[in-house]
């Protein structure tokens, strides 16, 4: 036998690499009108169970209840240029899922951050869990209808967000602009990549001294 891939094999192009980005923001900010203008799956829910321990009311009985809560939480895909498919997992968003957010980051190349100028303040705890991480982010400030325009650059001084992260506009509804936005997200994960490269490189050269 010939194992051997044939000719057709050899010139087919690789297959895409899997890619995972973090959608976050406060609630309403629009993630999940974000994963669903782009996904080639119909966007999924998922249900979470909790265990709750909870006293009783009266100082005479303790009572255990176990209850099951839906948590709102979206996930989708998007091929990118034939060659990188990238998965997208929305974040919970109410703030008792707090702890579920180290284990959805894991293996994440980067996030972005859907701001609602009108609830600037929902955006900060996802800022703030980002930078204090080092995962590469960046800002999308969502247009909604009725809402005061601001500049980008005002948006990130009262965010108090890095010169190094990029913020731009997008709308949510609209799949090209919710692609512009992917796709500025996986250049700044790229370029942070080699940045951090570069400097350990630089850093390896230099000699070490006790
Ligand atoms: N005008 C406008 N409305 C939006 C935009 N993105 C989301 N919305 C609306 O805002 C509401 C909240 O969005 P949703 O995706 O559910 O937010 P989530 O809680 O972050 O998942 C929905 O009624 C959306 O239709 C946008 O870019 N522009
Ligand atoms: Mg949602």
């Amino acid at each position: 036998m010939d194992f051997r891939p044939s000719r057709t094999d050899t010139t087919r192009p690789p297959a895409p690499s899997p890619v995972k980005i973090i959608i976050a923001g406060g609630f309403g900010a629009g993630k999940t009108t974000f994963v669903g203008a782009v996904s080639e799956i119909p966007p999924l829910t998922t249900e979470a169970a909790l265990t709750s321990a909870s006293l009783g009311i009266d100082d005479t009985s303790q009572v255990n209840t176990k209850t099951t809560t839906t948590v709102a939480m979206d996930f989708g895909r998007i091929t990118l240029l034939d060659s990188v498919i990238l998965y997208l997992f929305g974040t919970p968003g109410q703030d008792r899922f707090w702890f579920m957010w180290d284990e959805l980051v894991l293996g994440a190349i980067g996030a972005i951050v859907l701001v609602d100028t009108r609830r600037l303040a929902d955006s900060f705890p996802a800022v703030d869990y980002f930078e204090e991480r080092d995962i590469p982010f960046l800002v999308a400030v969502n247009r909604f209808t009725g809402a005061k325009e601001y500049q980008l650059e005002d948006v990130r001084n009262a965010l108090d967000v890095d010169i190094r992260r990029p913020i731009v506009f997008c709308d949510a509804r609209r799949r090209e602009s919710v692609r512009q936005t992917l796709i500025a997200l996986v250049r700044h994960s790229l370029d942070t990549v080699a940045t951090e490269a570069r400097q350990r490189g630089l850093s390896e050269a230099i000699p070490h001294v006790d």
